[in-house]
């Protein structure tokens, strides 16, 4: 296919301003000019315009990692797609499994967010994943099918592919467990399947489909060879120089 390989980080809540500026001037002198794959940055609110601003004419492209879906008013401690917009923000994570399960986002309000998102013309990197317990079950699909289903209601065909997914198995995230190649490979392949009985199978090919969970230099390419992995989503390592090994993997 001719979709590009991305390489997403997710800083979360951390790097205060001058640590985000000085991580990506040395980003930039090293991957700032990558064309085989696309960069983007998930940065925290506080360091969006900066990082747009310093990231301009690179290649790296910035990310917030949450928005609201109104357009504005009495929401205090919210962030809308339009302020995003306005500092040259592309791409916005919705449904991290922290929103979800520490901030209590349903299948319902991501659903929203992503239909905001795209009416805004702010890319969406819309995560899911299993929790352990749901695994040790046996609800890996059901859980994934119901993300899935929920999260793109009423999203149409002609849109789909303006969506990035990003699988995160929740043992995986931030525990140093990774998923094996296999246990990921066989998720992706269950999400493009979904996608497939959704809108189609030339459709469902085109979809950009991360991995996410503790990936790191040492486990990237075992994970990104497999043929439903289009990339990844990078926690812990994306804080580091690691993030530019992972850059130099994919090349
Ligand atoms: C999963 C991932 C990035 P980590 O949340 O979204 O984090 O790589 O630290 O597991």
């Amino acid at each position: 296919t001719e979709k590009k390989f991305i390489l997403a980080g997710n800083w979360k809540m951390n790097k205060n301003n001058s640590e985000a500026a000085a991580f990506v001037n040395k980003l930039i002198g090293k991957i700032g000019n990558e064309e085989k794959i696309d960069v983007i940055l998930g940065v925290p609110f506080t360091s969006l315009e900066k990082i747009a601003d310093i990231t301009s004419g690179t290649n790296i492209k910035v990310s917030s990692q949450n928005m609201y879906f109104e357009e504005s008013g009495a929401y205090t401690g919210e962030i809308s797609p339009d302020m995003l917009k306005d500092i040259n923000v592309t791409h916005v994570i919705l449904g991290h499994s922290e929103r979800r399960d520490i901030f209590g986002e349903t299948n319902e309000i991501i659903n929203k967010k992503i239909k905001k998102s795209l009416e805004k013309e702010l890319t969406p990197i819309f995560c899911v994943g299993e929790h352990l317990e749901e695994r040790e079950k046996g609800l890996i699909f059901n859980t994934i099918e119901k993300q899935i289903k929920e999260g793109l209601n009423e999203i149409e065909k002609d849109e789909i592919n303006k969506i990035i997914i990003a699988y995160e198995p929740v043992w995986a995230i931030g525990t140093g467990k990774v998923a094996t190649p296999a246990q990921a490979q066989e998720v992706h392949k269950y999400i493009r399947d979904l996608l497939s009985e959704m809108y189609g199978e030339e459709v469902a090919q085109k979809v950009t489909l991360l991995y996410g969970g503790s990936v790191k230099p040492s486990n990237y390419f075992g994970l990104f060879i497999q043929k439903d992995i289009d990339g990844g989503l990078v926690g812990g390592a994306s804080l580091k120089e690691d993030f530019i090994d992972l850059a130099n993997i994919m090349n």
